[in-house]
């Protein structure tokens, strides 16, 4: 039986179906864009094709691009593809829709397995980094982790990072007061500054979690090396073994140009998780597989609106099912 019929199986189950539904619901919502272009043009390709054929591979190729799974993945993915075609002989369409989930399903869990898990520190507060290009959405995601933390009984407290940008501090602020949250922020000085001066205050008021905002402007590689340096050395000094989490903070609707951004990302400096925000508007949801092929760093968390509630830990189940929940009901 294949990953698909299985996955069906125990999605179909009436308990676990009750248990999830809550997450399920969000994650339909928010890859409905997705789903729709995505999904519904490979179904029109099933009808179109009842048989297997070179077109039908070469359509199923544009529509995997065009939902940027990125060229290389979907290329490999093609290869794979035909070879499982050849090898079982597969000749109708409808089947092959399955084993194309099948092999979506794969390309997220081969190799070596990611973790999705925050890092948390035993001995004192818990600092996690928020890195991204301008606009992606990082102070806007602190403010949806504070809820969430928050919400699970931690203390938090937010540094606001972005000393650059005119109405940063007062926008992470405004956040900290939305959540109940503790605030630290100083105009005019430097971001490792700051984060110094907060991380202090932090550990003094015995904060779980402490959620570090940053610019995403500096002007050239070499400079935002130098500035992440020179962060975490500041973080490491105080609380050892910190930052416990990097995260790089990616907007989905950019494509393929998110996976650049990681990439350069990673090279610069030690991204441990990375949080795909705006998948509510935007039919690119396929992005997630191409994070794990070209840069194999965990999503750990997605946005899926603007709202503090819109933020959900990345669940590699749920998003199969968001992409795929009419083929995957029963019934259907
Ligand atoms: N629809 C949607 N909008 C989002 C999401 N996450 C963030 N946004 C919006 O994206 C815009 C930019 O968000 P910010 O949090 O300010 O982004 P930033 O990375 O901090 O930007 P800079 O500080 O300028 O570098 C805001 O209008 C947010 O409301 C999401 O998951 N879905
Ligand atoms: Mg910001």
């Amino acid at each position: 039986m294949g990953l698909f019929q299985k996955f069906k199986e125990v999605f179909n189950k009436k308990e676990n179906k009750e248990e999830k539904q809550e997450e399920i619901k969000a994650y339909e919502k928010g890859l409905e864009k997705t789903r729709k272009e995505f999904v519904s043009e490979l179904s029109i390709l099933g009808h179109k094709y009842t048989k297997v054929t070179d077109e039908y591979f070469d359509e199923l190729e544009n529509i995997l691009i065009m939902a940027d799974i990125g060229v290389n993945t979907v290329v490999k993915f093609i290869d794979r593809l035909r070879e499982r075609v050849k090898k079982e002989n597969i000749t109708d369409t409808n089947y092959l829709q399955e084993v194309i989930v099948d092999e979506l399903f794969v390309i997220y869990v081969s190799g070596e397995s990611l973790s999705d898990k925050i890092n948390l520190n035993p001995d004192g507060p818990t600092v996690i980094l928020m890195v991204g290009v301008n606009g992606v959405g990082k102070t806007t995601t602190i403010g949806k982790l504070a809820y969430k933390y928050k919400n699970e009984g931690k203390k938090v407290m937010l540094i606001a990072g972005d000393t650059f940008r005119a109405g940063a501090v007062a926008q992470l602020e405004e956040w900290a007061k939305k959540t109940d949250t503790l605030f630290f922020g100083k105009e005019n000085i430097d971001p490792a500054g700051v984060i110094y001066d907060g991380l202090v205050k932090a550990k003094e008021e015995k904060i779980d979690i402490v959620l570090v905002d940053t610019a995403g402007r500096l002007q050239n590689k070499v400079n935002l090396m130098k500035e992440l340096e020179k962060i975490n050395k500041v973080i490491g000094n105080l609380i050892p073994n910190a930052p416990q989490e990097t995260l790089l903070v990616i907007d989905a609707a950019t494509g393929q140009n998110g996976i650049l951004q990681a990439e350069a990302f990673k090279e610069i400096t030690n991204i441990t998780g990375i949080v795909l925000t705006k998948l509510d508007g935007t039919a690119k949801g396929g992005i997630v597989l191409a994070i794990k092929e070209s840069v194999n760093i965990p999503v750990k968390f997605i946005g899926l609106g603007e709202k503090m509630t819109d933020l959900k830990t990345f669940d590699i189940e749920s998003y199969i099912y968001g992409l795929f929940k009419d083929m995957i009901e029963d019934g259907k």
